[in-house]
């Protein structure tokens, strides 16, 4: 046996923790997993403690001790890998999660919205995320800003309205799985069609963006002298009268005809020439043996030049690779299941946190990371989105499988020949696979 492996039996032996009575109990009604003070798992596999209802106690190869104080334990079953964080994890990281759960929620006349700015999360510094529900005909007003908005649709339908830089309009109606990206500056409309209107996810290409502070058609108006509007728009001043004071933002408005029924018809208008939507769902995947890829980013959706997005399935047991992005930090939105991430800092550093649906994960660019499918049942539906016009990953198994054989060896296997053989024969192909199934060899 190894001798590592040896001085870790020893030591789980020598420092047996004190149990506490709830942790017997817990013992005695089926057993609390990997989470027992004469656990040993030198290779610090996953554990799905939310799905199974284990407790995570701070226990790891013979060292720790029981929560003796005051926890909340639902936060702890969503975070294993931060109560016993893998053996491998070290040194001082910054926080890289948050739930939108704990975002607060703006109320609305049929809607509501909430956001994950890097006020939120301190590292969301590149990108800021708004989570909005529009029911059946409620409007997001009229109105622009200075960020990009790029947005995926979540639950239901929507309609979309913009205006181009040449005067030209655009009109979608958009479902579950579709884009649109508004650049800087662009004004623009959103309305939940029928019959339960919309959810989606927006995006902007700054952190520090608050969809507090949107420039709003009706705050314009009702920030203007009356007679300046009578002016610009050739009317009487009157018309205005019982204009609203305060802006509207989300409201309830009527309900939309048909797109042919309603676009607008007078002798200046025209059709923009831009395609302000996509729709990324309907892309044929990229093939991986682990789950599916979709890459949408100006090679494929010209607008979008700010913003890049990669749409994974991981299947259950599956992982999403080694790898790192060279060119912006990833910002992830989690759609569906269960997930932990390793974030490789450089000098020693690395933690480990878990994710779940409608959180947001952030990994700066150029640190490594995988995605670990936590649950043996459940998909992971991930979003990573980037700051930038394309995407770009480096994998590290097609790294090594494209270096010399012998380099390779020098640095993982110098004084052991026999696994640097059947590690060189697994890479020889070099062959990506940006998500990995489970491969069955990863139990002892
Ligand atoms: C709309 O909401 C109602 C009530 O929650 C639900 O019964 C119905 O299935 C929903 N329809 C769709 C298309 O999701
Ligand atoms: C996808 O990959 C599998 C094996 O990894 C292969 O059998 C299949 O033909 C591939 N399909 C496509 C469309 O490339
Ligand atoms: C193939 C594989 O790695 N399967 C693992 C999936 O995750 C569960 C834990 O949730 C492990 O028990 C499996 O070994």
């Amino acid at each position: 046996m190894h001798l590592q492996l040896l001085s870790l039996l020893a030591s789980a032996v020598l420092a047996v923790p004190i149990i506490d009575r709830e942790q017997q109990a817990l013992g005695s009604a089926g057993g609390n997993g990997p989470y027992n003070p004469d656990n040993n798992d030198p290779y610090d596999h996953k554990v799905d403690s939310y799905a199974k209802g284990w407790q995570p106690e701070p226990w790891r190869n013979g060292h720790g001790a029981t929560v003796f104080g005051p926890r909340n334990r639902d936060r702890e079953r969503q975070n294993p890998d931060m109560i016993r964080p893998p053996s491998t994890d070290h040194g001082s990281m910054s926080n890289y999660r948050w739930s939108f759960a704990d975002s607060h929620m703006r109320i609305e006349e049929g809607g509501w919205t909430r956001q994950t700015t890097v006020r939120e999360l301190g590292t969301s510094t590149e990108i800021a995320g708004v989570n909005m529900r529009l029911d059946y005909g409620v409007i997001r007003e009229l109105h622009w800003h200075k960020e990009a908005e790029w947005a995926y649709v979540l639950e239901g339908n929507v309609r979309v309205t913009a205006l181009d830089t040449e005067g030209g309009n655009f009109i979608d109606d958009l479902q579950k799985g579709d884009l649109w990206y508004f650049p800087s500056g662009h004004p623009h409309s959103l309305q939940g069609l029928s019959e339960n209107g919309t959810e989606f996810l927006l995006v902007f290409d700054s952190g520090s963006f608050n969809e507090e502070s949107t420039f709003l058609l009706s705050d314009w108006l009702a920030h203007t002298p009356k007679a300046v509007l009578g002016e610009n728009f050739r009317v009487s001043p009157q018309i205005f009268k019982h204009m609203d004071k305060t802006d509207k933002y989300i409201f309830q408005g009527s309900l939309p005809g048909s797109i042919d029924e309603e676009k607008p018809d007078g002798a200046g208008v025209k059709k923009s020439k831009l395609q302000f939507t996509h729709k990324m769902l309907d892309q044929e995947p990229v093939n991986t043996t682990g789950g599916l890829v979709r890459i949408t980013d100006s090679t494929n959706f010209p607008i979008s030049k700010t913003i890049a997005a990669a749409h994974l399935d991981i299947a259950p047991g599956a992982m999403r690779e080694m790898h790192w992005h060279p060119n912006a930090d990833e910002w992830s939105f989690f759609i569906k299941g269960r997930a932990r991430i390793t974030i490789f800092g450089a000098e020693g550093n690395a933690r480990t946190f878990d994710y779940m649906a409608g959180d947001v994960g952030v990994v700066p660019r150029n640190m490594g990371h995988f995605i670990e499918n936590l649950s043996d049942e459940e998909p992971v539906e991930v979003l990573e989105i980037f700051k930038a016009d394309q995407f770009q990953d480096f994998s590290l198994f097609q790294w090594l499988g494209e270096t010399p054989k012998r380099l390779v060896a020098d640095h993982i296997f110098q004084h052991d020949p026999k696994s640097a053989e059947k590690f060189l024969t697994q890479i020889h192909d070099a062959e990506k696979d940006p998500i990995k199934s489970g491969s069955g060899t990863n139990s002892e």
